[in-house]
């Protein structure tokens, strides 16, 4: 048995290991991608925050259904933009025809991130007097295969030629959702679908935000190595 000094200095010495493991520093960040002129290229996500450095936000990408010159970056209105007339006209369609921007972020070697928050900005346009264009955005993750929608759907209707208001998602809380836990990396699709097919109407999206933490991921060895120290050192007291 050991002595009550005996137990006190054990416990002392599993309880600064487990301290130790739990000192694990949580840097946040944001990832902004806002279209801007500034950015180089335009569609680069800008990440900022005391994780920005361990956090790497990939250039903004057109999905398959979106190829072919009718989607794209604006430098008008510092937006994407994706015609009408190359978007489906349901969810489910949105999702197979792959009619999505797509935004990942990675961490650095040996880091893991937690997602915490998710936002962007949508907002129909008519550039043709009388035609009036709703659209329909939503936002799914690699974190399940795409299967689900993150937050509501975002919708938004111009009536008028140079109406563009966007509407804005909110602030999507994921801080409690395991799956946005303890990721390398991540994909987020932000998904349009519409009632029409036409060339003079678009949708725009605008200031896809990702908040998260990053930490540095505890390495095993190391662990084992100061929690066996503390172990041997109980042993040599009995
Ligand atoms: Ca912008
Ligand atoms: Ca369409």
């Amino acid at each position: 048995m050991l002595n009550t000094q005996s137990r006190f200095t054990c416990g002392m010495a599993f309880a600064c290991c487990l301290f130790t493991a739990s000192l694990v520093h949580a840097a946040p960040f944001t990832v902004i991608w806002d279209f801007e002129d500034g950015n180089s290229p335009r569609q680069m996500g800008v990440t900022s925050g005391a994780g920005a450095s361990d956090v790497t936000a990939a250039d903004a990408v057109l999905g398959p259904g979106l190829l072919g010159g009718d989607a794209g970056f604006s430098g008008s209105t510092d937006s994407t933009y994706v015609r009408s007339l190359t978007t489906a006209a349901t969810e489910a369609d949105a999702v197979t025809g792959e009619d999505y921007f797509e935004f990942t972020i990675s961490a650095a070697p040996g880091y893991q991130m937690d997602i915490n928050s998710l936002s962007w900005e949508a907002a129909a346009n008519t550039n043709a007097a009388g035609l009036t264009v709703t659209i329909h955005t939503f936002m799914r993750a690699s974190v399940d295969g795409y299967t689900t929608n993150a937050g509501l759907i975002v919708s938004d209707t111009a009536t008028a030629t140079g109406d563009i208001s966007f509407v804005s998602s909110g602030n999507v809380d994921l801080s409690a959702v395991a799956a946005y836990d303890n990721l390398t990396s991540i994909t987020f699709r932000l998904y349009q679908y519409d009632e029409l097919d036409e060339f003079d109407g678009y949708g725009r999206h605008n200031d896809i935000t990702v908040s998260g933490d990053v930490t540095l991921i505890p390495e095993p060895a190391s662990l084992s190595l100061v929690l066996l120290g503390a172990a041997l050192a109980c042993r040599r007291r009995r």
